[in-house]
């Protein structure tokens, strides 16, 4: 079904499959490593990029490229392109982007790995990088050098929720030849389309909310132009960071609930938020519903809703955050978000455990920083799982 001139809900289901040949009414699992050709002409063919079919599954494979087809239409994008997890999506933008005597400008506080691999090992290879926190311009714009050929956001950031202006630095990137890549997992296509706020290209860890039940990890980049989709897809064919059919099964499944998922976790995250910011045990929190959250204004123009991410810090500090993770028991204590359950993790010592103290202080990351992904459980029953556990603080 032609699906481009539909609502997003109707995208979210019918969006890049396929007539199968055999009438399944899902988007079956091509669980294949080869495709047979029909013959030596159409093997090689297919390999001049001409005629239609399949050769391996790490180039190309249905069920993948129904996915890739679904994610790139609901991000108002050239093309998909599916990776074995969002690291493999990071790695092979990074890989494609970036190369000797480049320079980085990256959100500050953006999940520890994708910091990681910049400071740890692309720097190996001479690649330049300057973390700042981009929700300020004049920051941003200070830490652009003749070399900076990518500005990377996260936005909102893994975990202090930082917001950044997309459109704004989007056109302050281009008036200088710099390629905008934003993270938007913490958002999903539902909330946020950073294309269409004038990014040129958009990756997710679909591990989170856009296959929403913890069950696969997987990630995917869309990009504006048919050029950077050439670009990014070479990296990740080459480097082999490709997904598998399975996988692409799983988000394909998850992806059709995500309108409802986001729309119920978010409703709760609202009232979570609201109980949270007057409770005594607690010391401030950040959500970009919160009129309190310092780019709330931002988050209310260039975001659709406020998702049902939070971070906060309870009485006690580090040891108070300790007590309140070890005392609930509805919501897990597990790294991870953007599932249909509940979860709590405490990134100082566990996500990005990998950022230096120093770098972690300057981000944002502080210790006593609590990270809560907001489930689409009974809210009572989270509110009275906060309410025990923070009573033994
Ligand atoms: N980008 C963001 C914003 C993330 O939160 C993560 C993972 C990734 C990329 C990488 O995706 P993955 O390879 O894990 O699919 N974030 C995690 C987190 O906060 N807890 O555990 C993983």
């Amino acid at each position: 079904m032609n699906t481009k001139d539909k609502g997003f809900e109707t995208k979210l289901i019918h969006a890049g499959a396929f007539d199968d040949p055999m009438g399944s009414a899902t988007v079956p699992i091509y669980q294949t490593s080869t495709f047979a050709f029909k013959n030596a002409q159409h093997g090689a063919d297919l390999f001049a990029g001409k005629g239609e079919g399949y050769i391996y599954t790490r180039i190309g494979n249905p069920t993948i490229d129904a996915l890739e087809k679904n994610i790139a239409e609901l991000e108002n994008g050239f093309g998909g392109i599916a990776t074995s997890s969002g690291m493999g999506a990071v790695s092979a933008v990074y890989f494609a982007l970036l190369g000797q005597g480049k320079h980085i400008v990256c959100t500050a506080s953006v999940y520890g790995p994708s910091r990681g691999l910049l400071e740890q090992d692309f720097v190996r290879f001479g690649v330049e990088y300057t973390f700042v926190h981009t929700s300020d311009y004049a920051a941003v714009e200070a830490a652009i050098k003749a070399n900076t050929s990518v500005l990377y956001l996260e936005t909102p950031s893994n975990p202090t929720m930082e917001i950044s202006d997309i459109t704004a630095l989007s056109e302050l990137a281009h008036k200088h030849g710099i390629i905008v890549v934003v993270d938007n997992t913490f958002s999903s296509p539902y909330l946020q389309k950073p294309l269409d706020l004038g990014a040129d290209v958009v990756l997710h860890s679909v591990t989170k909310f856009i296959n929403g039940h913890a069950d696969i990890v997987g990630g995917v980049i869309v990009t504006k132009t048919a050029e950077l989709y050439k670009k990014i897809r070479h990296a990740m064919v080459y480097m082999g960071s490709n997904m598998d059919p399975h996988q692409a099964f799983m988000v394909i499944r998850g992806v059709k609930t995500l309108s409802l998922r986001i729309e119920r976790a978010q409703e709760n995250a609202i009232k979570i938020a609201d109980y949270l910011k007057n409770h005594p045990k607690i010391e401030w929190i950040t959500y970009p519903g919160l009129t309190s959250h310092p780019q709330h204004e931002l988050a209310k123009k260039q975001m659709s809703g406020f998702g049902s991410m939070l971070s906060f810090g309870v009485k006690g500090g580090y040891k108070g955050g300790v007590t309140l993770m070890n005392n609930v028991h509805l919501a897990i204590l597990a790294v991870s978000l953007g599932g249909v359950e509940t979860l709590i993790q405490h990134p100082a010592s566990m996500t990005h455990a990998g950022v230096s103290h120093d770098e972690k202080q300057k981000a944002g990351i502080t210790d006593e920083l609590v990270r809560f992904s907001v489930g689409i459980e009974n809210v009572e029953d989270i509110i009275a799982d906060l309410e025990q556990a923070l009573a033994k603080i």
